[in-house]
């Protein structure tokens, strides 16, 4: 029988079967003790864990027996970011909870086709798509208990009801034709780089195109922090706002189960990687999950690309009559449109087509800020240019906006790279703009909006004494339509202005650096 997914507005208002048995399950699995495998609290520490975190908030106590040690090496501190495995271990992750819960619930007297819903928080047809559901807020169950989903660490933006920003729930993800991140990173790829298992940043660092948005910007805009209260001190954080609490929340798993399924609308459009190392990995630890009855579920990529059949066995309501991706034309296309504007100055266009093609597919690095940039508020970054990478750049777009302009030649694609972010204030969510005007309220402001720089995981990647040796999160982000604009209204393009706007005052004071802010071309 393959259970359904369904979008948790659709279930009805307040309190609908599903979540009443959701609340239920996750009451039975809160009163299994730590050591117990199917218990919410072990569970949660497959993803990550942190016993002096966890004890201070009150999940674990001083003396409260942990799972053995070859336990924990084998089964804890598990959830892959900045990976090519973001995506593949959650889904087992999530699947493999969802059929704890499962039994859990039919063993309670629930249905035998319970399924975790998803949020779909980017949803622009429904109204208040952004605000968590009541049924996560609600004091109690419909009869009259506490209710589990409900919990005190989530913090949001420090108003209540939590609604997350617009600006973080885009779906600009699903435009990534590669699963793979490129060169450099360059682009980020929609699953992220090639890695192998990638619990911390050790090696490659940078965040793949769906973990970037909506997936981490998510985690800060409902975990939080307390407001008023220091955002850089983790005793503040919210239980979202970092991998080492998140799974506790009971909101994470209808996250991540909108995140599995914007993979499987990606997936309909877009083809796997092929990448053996990639299918059949990681080659150095394994992905495991307990299950029900005792028995260990191990899994590679492959594993995992269908969902249907056993042991997962479930569907997204939306599978069916819609092979679109949603968003409208792609990237390429409103590019390419927007360019076929008459050239007031057609100076060399066309005349030197190829002139200063870079070798196909390795980006360039056209300009980057003078040192490392401190942030804390909002703040101004200047990006240098290089001379002849811009002078490249303006006529790649140049060639691109010759009318009749028959092969449709897109222009080089044009990346700004954080890299090396380092900081203790996981929830601290901002906007990041290029070349903004003066004022927040600007009328542009909308089409200079670049991206979403999210903290989510910087604690951890900047330990020092950590697996990564605290070298921090890098972040990608395309902004090739802006740059185009830039250039069509007569900017040369010597410098860029970044600037990065904190999403709320309490995250306003979250104190991080950037090693490098830098921009990178590449020729399609
Ligand atoms: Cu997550």
């Amino acid at each position: 029988m393959v259970r359904v997914r369904r979008e948790v507005r659709s279930l009805g208002a307040g309190w609908p079967d599903t979540l009443v048995w959701y609340a239920t399950a996750v009451r039975i699995l809160r009163t299994r003790p730590f050591t117990e495998r199917t218990s919410w609290r072990f569970l949660a520490a497959m993803h990550g864990w942190h016993p002096i975190v966890w004890q201070q908030f009150g999940v674990i106590a001083q003396n409260e027996p942990a799972p053995s040690n070859s336990v924990q090496a084998r089964f804890m501190n598990q959830c892959q970011h900045q990976s090519w495995y973001f995506l593949p271990w959650h889904r087992g992750y999530v699947s493999a909870v969802e059929r704890i819960l499962l039994d859990a619930v039919v063993r309670a007297g629930g249905p035998p086709d319970w399924a975790l819903p998803y949020w779909n928080y980017s949803d622009t047809t429904v109204a208040q798509a952004r605000q968590l559901p009541d049924a996560f807020a609600a004091a109690t169950l419909p009869d009259g208990t506490a209710n589990p989903l409900r919990v005190t660490r989530r913090f949001g933006r420090g108003t209540t009801p939590i609604v997350i920003s617009a600006n973080r729930v885009t779906l600009e993800a699903l435009e990534h034709d590669d699963f793979t991140g490129g060169s450099s990173d360059i682009p980020p790829g929609f699953g992220g780089p090639a890695t192998l298992f990638h619990h911390g940043p050790e090696s490659e660092t940078t965040n793949g195109g769906l973990e970037s948005g909506p997936h981490n910007g998510v985690h800060g805009a409902i975990g939080g922090s307390v407001p008023g209260a220091d955002p850089n001190e983790w005793q503040n954080l919210g239980l979202m706002s970092a991998p080492w609490t998140a799974a506790l929340d009971p909101i994470f798993w209808l996250h991540h189960s909108n995140i599995d399924r914007l993979w499987t609308t990606w997936q309909r459009t877009n083809e796997f990687p092929a990448d053996p190392n990639w299918l059949a990995g990681p080659a150095d630890r394994e992905f495991v999950m307990p299950q029900v009855g005792g028995t260990e579920w191990e899994y590679t990529a492959d594993d995992v690309l269908d969902t249907t059949g056993e042991p997962m066995d479930y569907v997204y309501d939306d599978e069916e009559g819609q092979p679109e991706a949603p968003g409208g034309p792609s990237r390429r296309q409103r590019r390419l449109e927007s360019l076929e504007v008459p050239l007031e100055d057609a100076r060399g266009a066309g005349g030197d087509e190829g002139a200063d093609m870079t070798a196909g597919g390795e980006p360039e690095l056209i300009g980057a800020s003078a040192g490392s940039v401190h942030i804390v508020g909002e703040t101004n970054d200047v990006i240098r240019m290089d001379e002849p990478g811009t002078e490249a750049l303006r006529r790649s777009i140049d060639r691109a906006r010759v009318p009749g302009n028959e092969s449709l030649q897109e222009p080089a694609r044009v990346f700004l790279k954080l890299e090396g972010i380092r900081g203790t204030a996981d929830a601290a969510n901002y906007d990041v703009y290029i070349d903004m005007p003066p004022g927040p309220e600007s009328s542009n402001a909308t089409g200079r909006l670049a991206g979403t720089l999210s903290l989510f995981g910087v604690s951890a990647a900047s330990d020092a004494n950590g697996p990564n040796a605290g070298s921090g999160i890098n972040q990608v982000i395309e902004i090739s339509e802006i740059v185009d604009a830039l250039h069509i209204s007569g900017d040369q393009l010597d410098a860029l202005q970044v600037r990065f706007v904190p999403d709320n005052e309490t995250v306003a004071a979250a104190d991080f650096t950037i090693d490098r802010v830098s921009v990178f071309m590449l020729e399609t």
